[in-house]
């Protein structure tokens, strides 16, 4: 039987995990849901932090976008490529994934929150400052190597550029002083299987479009 994934329409993390699928080709079944059903008691029993994507492969259950990207991978890919075994790839490639869980997607988070919940209309100084910095932080991994860690695209570059690619609509990059980021942006976004992203990630535009004129 086919793993399943649960997703909403709009989040940049499952856009992570369906460009992932797409290039690695697995067959998933796809359940889109609305983001009342996170909540109910059903859903809740397969993820009490009530988020999506929400991975299920047999008995196991994965309730992190960046851990279900990984162990595709590791259990459906023909080759390492995108998650290599060697362990001085590997730890840059976690530590690439664990800073865009920790540091770079909370930042949309943060924004989202304030413009649903109308703390702020305009996005604060603050939550700007922490983009920059993401930004110039992503700007000095890029000027070592092509990609985020190595000549080959790996699962850190996917999960980084749906993070980047959504927090930019939010708070733009400067293209002069992030030049390395922008034709990294280009060169992913040109792969093939990043097209699967094409209306979810214009699906995300038109959600904001609404919270921001609500
Ligand atoms: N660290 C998680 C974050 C997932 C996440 O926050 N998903 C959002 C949508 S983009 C969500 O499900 N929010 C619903 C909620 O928090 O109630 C991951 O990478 O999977």
């Amino acid at each position: 039987m086919a793993p399943t994934l649960y997703v909403l329409k709009t989040c940049p993390a499952v856009r992570a995990v369906l460009v992932t699928i797409a290039a690695i080709e697995v067959e998933i079944d796809i359940i889109l849901v609305e983001k009342n059903y996170l909540y109910t008691e059903e859903f809740l029993k397969l993820n009490p932090q009530h988020t999506v994507p929400v991975l299920i492969d047999e008995d196991i259950i994965i309730c992190d976008s960046h851990v279900i990207m990984t162990y595709l991978v590791q259990k459906y890919a023909n080759n390492d490529l995108m998650y290599p075994n060697n362990l001085k790839k590997r730890i840059l490639i976690d530590q690439r994934l664990y800073y865009d869980a920790s540091v770079m997607f909370p930042i949309i988070q943060k924004v989202f929150k304030g413009l649903v919940s109308k703390e702020f209309k305009e996005i604060p100084s603050e939550l700007k400052n922490d983009a920059v910095e993401v930004y110039n932080i992503l700007e000095m991994y890029l000027s070592k190597s092509e990609w985020l860690v190595g000549n080959h695209v790996t699962v850190a570059d996917i999960s980084c550029c749906m993070t980047i690619k959504s927090l930019n609509i939010l708070i733009p990059y400067d293209p002069k002083n992030h030049a390395k980021l922008a034709l990294w942006l280009d060169k992913l976004n040109a792969i093939s299987y990043f097209s699967v992203d094409k209306p979810y990630f214009e699906a995300y535009i038109e959600r904001l479009k609404v919270i921001s004129s609500s």
